[in-house]
C-alpha cells in the first residue's frame, strides 16, 4: 500500500510483511511526555478507547464530519481549526510523526542490543515495517534499495549500512529480498568502509568494525583550559553534546562483549564490505567516505590533526594518567547532561550515546541505563508506516506556541468556540516553563541574576535557564531563543486578550505573574550575539573557523552557533510585545537589543531580497520571519525599499497557480529551488503571512495564493501531507506536520482582516 499518510514520503510496504494490530496503539501525553502503548487485553481497550488523535497519527480515517463548504478565507481557516483541534492532547499539547532523519532508530538499536535489552515485540515489528517502508524502492530516490540521510534523500552509506544493521539487529533474514537490494546498493556505493565518522563509530561499537578505523575522538579535549580557542565548550550544542559520550566511548575503546560469538554481528562482518572482513586494514580506510556522504568533506587541518594525533599522540605521548582524568571528567559531564534531564539528554543521538557509556561506566543493570530505557522511549513514536524515532522528545512547546499565535493573528482567539482549547494550550505553557538552574549553577562562581551568557565547567557549560521555554517539554531543560520567544509571545497575546463585548475584562487568567514573565526577558536579552544576531540555544562561543575541525562529513555549519533571521526574529518580537506591556523593565536594555537585531537582519538580507533559512524550507520560511521583525521598527512596503525587494523575490517565484513551492535542495545549494510538485500549501502560507506583515498592498497576488490554500482544503477540513517542511545543520531534513495547519489558518485569518471576505463563484 503506497501512499501520502500523515508522515512525508511515500511509504513501501509489503503485504508479507509482519504487522501489528494498529487498532490496539494508544498515545498516552502526560504533562507534555509522551509514549505509545500496545494494548494486549480486550479489557485494556475498553478501557482506553482510542482517540481521534490516535487514528490520525496511525493513518486511519479520523472519522471527522464534512463540513459546510467555505465561502471566505475565515471560515476555510475556522473549518481547518475544527479540524486541528481535535488533534489536541489532554495536557493542551500537540504532538507529531516528528521524522525525517534516517540515522536516528539505527542509534539506538545498536545500543539497545550492546547492552542486552530489546523492546516489545510490537515495537520491534513496527520499528521492522517503519525502516522497510522509508527504504529507497520504486519511485522513491532513486529506487536502489538503499536509505538517505533523511526521508527525501539519496541513498548513502551512512543511511544503507546504519538501518540495515538495524534490520538483521531486529531479526531480519540477509536473504530477504529487500536486503539482498540493500546489500547491492551499499557495496556499489563502496560498502560500510566508506561510511563517515558516525557510522564508523556505531559499527565499531558493535564490534563489526575495528576501533582504527575510527578517527580519533580524544576526550583530552575536554582538559583545554577554557580559553583555548578550540576548547569543545565552545563548540554548538550539538556537536559537543554528541562528542562528549563518543570520546568517552572511543577512549575506552569499549566493544560489544559477544561480539565475537554473536551470529548476527559475524554475519554483518560478511555482508557490510567490499572485500573479506579477514583482509581488512582498518587503519587504511580512516579517510574513505563515499561521495554520496560527503557533504562536507573534512578539511586538510582536520585531516593534519588526525594524522598527527594517530602517529604521535595516541602511540607516544597519551599517558595512563591522562586518559584517566579526561575520562573521569567527561563521565562528570555526561552525568550531569543526564541529571539535569532526568535521563531525556538533548537529543536523540545523544541520548542512546550516554546510555552506552552509563552501560559502560556502571554496567547494564545500573539506575542509570534502566533510566535510560525508559526514557528513550518518549522519542518512539507511532504511525502507519511504522515506529520511528522523532527528532526530538516532541514538538510540544513549539506547535502549541504558534498554534495560540495563529489563533490570535486569525482574530479568532476571541471566540467562545475556542476558548477551551486556548486555555488548556495556555496552562500547558505555563507549567513548562523551566523553573529552576542546571546542576551546579547556584554554586558557580559565574552566577548571575539576570542571567548573562557566562559559562563554566561547574555547570557543565550550560547557560542560564530559569525562565526559559525549550523545544518540546520541561524535563528536557534546554533554552531555546526562539522557543523562549515563540513561548512567552503565546502566553501574553492570552493573558492580555479582552472580551471584545466588554473590553475591561480579561478573557484568559493570568498564568504567568509578572516575575516570571522577567525571567523569560532575562533569558531572551542574555542571548544576543556581538553583531546584533541571536542564535538557537546559546551566544557564540567561537569562531567560524572551527568549522575547519567538522568531522562529521554528512552535516555543514554545525561546530558553533550562527545568527538566523528565524532566532533573531522570534527574540524581536517578544521583547516588542512584552514592552508594550511593561515599558519600564529593562527598557533600555530592550531597545538596545532591538535596534541592534534589527540591524543585523537588515545586513543579512540578500542582494536578490531573500533572507536564507535554517530551520525551515527555505527562502519562504526566513523571508516571512524576517519581514515580521523590520516590521517592529515601522519599515514596510510603503516606506522600505528593502522591504519591497523582499516582496519583489517572493513574487518573482510566485507559481501560475498562485502558491509558492520551495525544494529542500534550496537549503543545500543556497539557490532558490522549485518544488519538483509544485506549490506547496506550507511555503504558500508563509509566504502570505511575510506579505501581509510586510502591508504589502496589492490584493491581487494574496488572492490567487488564498485561493490555492482554500483549493486545497479537504471536506473536513484537513490540508494533506505534502512536501517535508524543516531542515537542519543544510543537509538533514525534518518534518513539521502540524505546519499544514498552523500556517494556512493563521494566513487565511490574517487574509480576511486586512482585506475581507473574495467573491466566491461557485468553486475557489
Ligand atoms: C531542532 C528543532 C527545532 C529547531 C527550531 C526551534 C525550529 C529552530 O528555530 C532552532 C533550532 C531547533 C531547536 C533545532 C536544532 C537541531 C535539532 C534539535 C532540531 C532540528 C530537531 C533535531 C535536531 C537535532 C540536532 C537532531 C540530532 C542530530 C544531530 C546532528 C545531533
Amino acid at each position: 500500500a503506497n501512499g501520502k499518510p500523515n508522515g512525508t514520503t511515500t511509504y513501501h510496504l509489503e503485504a508479507s510483511d509482519a504487522k501489528t494490530d494498529h487498532t490496539r496503539w494508544r498515545l498516552r501525553d502526560d504533562d507534555g511526555r509522551h509514549t505509545w502503548h500496545y494494548l494486549q487485553t480486550d479489557e485494556e481497550l475498553k478501557q482506553w478507547p482510542m482517540t481521534v488523535a490516535d487514528r490520525y497519527f496511525l493513518g486511519m480515517d479520523p472519522g471527522l464530519p464534512q463540513l459546510p463548504t467555505p465561502r471566505t478565507p475565515l471560515q476555510a481557516s475556522e473549518n481547518g481549526l475544527a479540524f486541528y483541534t481535535r488533534l489536541q492532547l489532554p495536557p493542551g499539547n500537540w504532538a507529531c510523526e516528528y521524522g525525517g532523519p534516517m540515522f536516528l532508530l539505527p542509534g539506538l538499536i545498536v545500543t539497545l542490543y550492546v547492552t542486552d535489552h530489546r523492546l516489545s515485540r510490537p515495537e520491534e515489528i513496527e520499528i521492522v515495517r517503519y525502516i522497510f517502508s522509508m527504504q529507497n524502492l520504486g519511485a522513491k530516490n532513486g529506487g536502489d534499495g538503499g536509505w538517505g540521510l533523511h526521508v527525501e534523500g539519496d541513498s548513502s552509506v551512512f543511511g544503507t549500512a546504519m538501518n540495515y544493521t538495524a534490520l538483521r539487529l531486529l531479526g531480519v533474514e540477509a536473504e530477504d529480498e529487500r536486503m539482498r537490494k540493500a546489500r547491492g546498493c551499499l557495496l556499489g556505493l563502496g560498502g560500510a568502509l566508506a561510511a563517515p565518522h558516525w557510522g564508523k563509530f556505531w559499527l565499531s561499537v558493535l564490534g563489526v568494525m575495528e576501533w582504527e578505523i575510527v578517527n580519533p575522538v580524544p576526550p583530552e579535549l575536554w582538559l583545554l583550559p577554557d580559553w583555548v580557542p578550540i576548547a569543545p565548550w565552545r563548540w554548538w550544542i550539538h556537536m559537543r553534546m554528541v562528542f562528549l559520550p563518543m570520546s568517552y566511548a572511543w577512549s575506552k575503546k569499549w566493544v560489544y562483549p559477544h561480539a565475537e560469538t554473536d551470529a548476527v554481528v559475524r554475519g554483518l562482518r560478511q555482508e557490510l564490505f567490499t572485500l573479506p572482513y579477514e583482509e581488512v586494514r582498518w587503519g587504511r580506510y580512516r579517510n574513505a567516505i563515499s561521495g554520496r556522504d560527503n557533504y562536507h568533506p573534512k578539511s586538510w587541518v582536520l585531516n593534519l590533526v588526525n594524522w598527527f594525533l594517530v602517529l604521535v599522540w595516541i602511540p607516544f605521548l597519551r599517558m595512563g594518567w591522562l586518559v584517566q582524568r579526561a575520562e573521569k571528567w567527561t563521565w562528570r559531564l555526561i552525568q550531569m547532561e543526564d541529571e539535569n534531564s532526568d535521563y531525556a539528554d538533548l537529543a536523540p543521538v545523544n541520548n542512546p550515546m550516554n546510555m552506552l557509556c552509563c552501560c559502560i561506566a556502571e554496567g547494564p543493570e545500573a539506575y542509570s541505563v534502566k533510566r535510560h530505557r525508559e526514557r528513550i522511549r518518549e522519542f518512539l513514536f507511532m504511525s502507519k508506516g511504522g515506529m520511528m524515532m522523532n527528532g526530538t522528545n516532541g514538538v510540544q512547546v513549539w506547535d502549541t506556541a504558534f498554534t495560540i499565535q495563529a489563533l490570535v493573528g486569525a482574530g479568532l482567539a476571541t471566540k467562545p468556540e475556542y476558548h477551551e482549547m486556548l486555555l488548556k494550550a495556555l496552562q500547558f505553557l505555563e507549567s513548562q516553563q523551566f523553573v529552576d538552574h542546571c546542576v551546579g549553577y547556584t554554586t558557580s562562581p559565574t552566577y548571575s541574576d539576570p542571567p548573562t551568557s557566562k559559562t563554566s565547567p561547574e555547570t557543565g557549560y550550560r547557560s542560564p535557564r530559569r525562565g526559559g521555554w525549550g523545544f518540546s517539554n520541561r524535563d528536557q531543560g534546554y533554552v531555546v531563543s526562539d522557543c523562549v520567544s515563540e513561548a512567552i509571545k503565546a502566553i501574553l497575546m492570552l493573558q492580555t486578550l479582552k472580551d471584545p463585548a466588554n473590553p475591561s475584562r480579561p478573557l484568559f487568567p493570568e498564568v504567568l505573574s509578572l516575575e516570571r514573565q522577567k525571567w523569560a526577558i532575562d533569558i531572551i536579552l542574555s542571548l544576543q550575539n556581538t553583531n546584533g544576531g541571536v542564535a538557537s540555544y546559546e551566544t557564540r562561543r567561537g569562531g567560524e573557523w572551527l568549522e575547519y575541525l567538522n568531522a562529521a562529513e554528512v552535516f555543514g555549519r554545525i561546530m558553533v552557533e550562527y545568527d538566523y533571521p528565524e532566532c533573531t526574529t522570534a527574540c524581536v518580537t517578544a521583547l516588542s510585545l512584552f514592552h508594550s506591556l511593561n515599558p519600564n523593565y529593562r527598557a533600555k536594555d530592550i531597545e538596545n537589543f532591538q535596534k541592534r537585531a534589527v540591524q543585523w537582519i537588515r545586513t543579512n538580507q540578500r542582494a536578490d531580497g531573500s533572507w536564507y533559512g535554517s530551520w525551515g524550507i527555505c527562502f519562504t520560511y526566513a523571508g516571512m520571519f524576517a519581514l515580521e521583525s523590520l516590521k517592529t521598527q515601522g519599515e514596510t512596503y510603503e516606506n522600505s525599499e528593502r522591504v519591497r525587494r523582499a516582496c519583489q523575490f517572493f513574487l518573482d517565484k510566485q507559481a501560475e497557480d498562485g502558491g509558492w513551492g520551495e525544494s529542500y535542495r534550496s537549503c543545500e545549494t543556497g539557490v532558490w529551488c522549485p518544488h519538483p510538485e509544485g506549490s506547496q500549501v506550507v511555503n504558500t502560507a508563509w509566504v502570505v503571512i511575510g506579505l501581509l506583515e510586510a502591508h504589502f498592498p496589492y490584493k491581487e497576488p494574496l488572492e490567487r495564493a488564498v485561493r490555492l490554500l482554500m483549493g486545497r482544503q479537504q471536506g473536513n477540513g484537513e490540508w494533506l501531507q505534502e512536501g517535508i517542511e524543516g531542515v537542519f545543520n543544510k543537509s538533514c531534513m525534518i518534518s513539521y506536520p502540524n505546519y499544514k495547519f498552523i500556517f494556512p489558518v493563521k494566513a487565511l485569518g490574517m487574509f480576511e482582516r486586512r482585506f475581507g471576505g473574495l467573491e466566491m463563484n461557485g468553486s475557489v
